[in-house]
């Protein structure tokens, strides 16, 4: 029997509802406090999840205390210095993604973390969605041998910016938003990256930064990927929000198809699953995928201290992601193969 989690979350946007919703559903977990800037959202919140302990400032909640852990649910400027107050009060820290706004504040921020000896997560569930974990567990059980070729692919023409204005916004958009996370899951099935290439375009007039984006990444395992994003194709029927997954392996194939089927194929025959995550009681369809992940890995969360693992994505295994996100806008910019260790 594990001792009762007390919880402060911070942000209660758009994005914060799915984070309550997963933490309400895990046993071990307790939200004890809310804070967010903004006062009605703070209440409407409050009031919707019964959480009676609410702050307008994250310096007043840290410093009056009573929980373990903070999970960070802002856009990403704030993310710095809330981390950094986090580590400063001892406690273990989940961030959103993307967890920081360079690749500096990203390492001041794991190294503040760790030095309070606290665990910190990145919360880049994508890698977590149940469609693609059976393809991870299918790829690194071995069922296709050695991957040499692989393609993560994310495109749609779903209006996210009626939800998240801010996307249409930054000089930025797709690979730091979208792309950080089919980034992850190239790396979570090939490993870590050795080179990268990249091109961008912007095909929607109405938005400030890049709603396209083609990589090309060679990993040290010695596979090849292709990370594609779009916000700027039709299709039907959409497939927002599935990443649809092809890998060659040395002893077969896989490919996690539109419909969340999953098909390998081997010498011996091919097989083709239904792999649909569930749609949750508080979950809403097309969003039920991402809105599952959250509820895996916040239980990931709560096993890794269990256990005292670190996450899979813990704020030092997503510096590699940040990194990628980094080469990939510099390979763009200058149009050049980009390591992304020289970052
Ligand atoms: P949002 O703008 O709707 O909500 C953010 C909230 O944080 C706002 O209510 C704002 O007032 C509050 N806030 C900002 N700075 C604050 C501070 N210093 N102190 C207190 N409150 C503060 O944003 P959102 O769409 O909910 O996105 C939040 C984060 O979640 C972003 O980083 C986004 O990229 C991420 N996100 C992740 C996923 C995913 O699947 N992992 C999906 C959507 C959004
Ligand atoms: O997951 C996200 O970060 C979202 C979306 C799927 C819309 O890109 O912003």
């Amino acid at each position: 029997m594990c001792r009762m989690l007390k919880i402060a979350l911070i942000g209660c946007g758009f994005f914060a509802q799915n984070q309550l919703h997963g933490w309400e559903d895990l046993e071990s977990v307790e939200v004890v406090a809310l804070c967010d800037r903004d006062r009605n959202r703070l209440d409407a919140v409050g009031d919707a999840f019964r959480i009676a302990r609410r702050y307008t400032d994250a310096a007043e909640m840290f410093a009056e205390g009573g929980f373990g852990a903070v999970d960070i649910a802002t856009t990403v400027s704030s993310h710095r210095a809330l981390v950094e107050m986090a580590a400063d009060a001892g406690l273990h820290v989940i961030c959103q993604k993307p967890f920081a706004q360079t690749l500096t504040d990203a390492r001041h921020m794991v190294e503040a973390v760790e030095r309070a000896g606290k665990t910190l997560m990145v919360h880049e569930n994508f890698r977590w969605q149940s469609p693609v974990r059976a393809v991870i567990e299918a790829l690194r059980g071995g069922a296709i041998g050695t991957p040499f070729f692989g393609r993560v692919s994310f495109r749609s023409a779903y209006d996210v910016f009626s939800g998240q204005p801010y996307l249409a916004e930054g000089e930025r958009f797709i690979i730091e938003d979208l792309g950080i996370h089919i980034l992850d899951i190239s790396r979570a099935l090939f490993g870590d990256v050795d080179r990268i290439t990249a091109t961008t375009r912007r095909v929607n007039p109405r938005i400030r930064g890049e709603d396209v984006a083609t990589m090309l990444l060679s990993h040290a395992s010695g596979a090849t990927s292709v990370v594609d994003c779009s916000y700027a194709t039709r299709r039907m029927p959409e497939t927002f929000p599935e990443t649809l997954i092809e890998i060659d392996g040395t002893e077969g194939a896989l490919r996690l198809d539109a419909g969340y089927r999953l098909t390998i194929q081997k010498r011996g025959g091919t097989e083709t699953r239904d792999v649909s995550p569930p749609l949750l009681p508080w979950a809403e369809k097309p969003w039920h995928n991402i809105q599952e992940s959250v509820a895996i890995i916040q239980r990931h969360f709560t096993e890794c201290l269990r256990t005292g693992i670190q996450p899979e994505t813990s704020g030092r295994d997503n510096l590699q992601t940040l990194a990628l996100v980094e080469a990939a806008y510099r390979s763009a910019a200058e149009a050049r193969i980009v390591d992304p260790g020289e970052l």
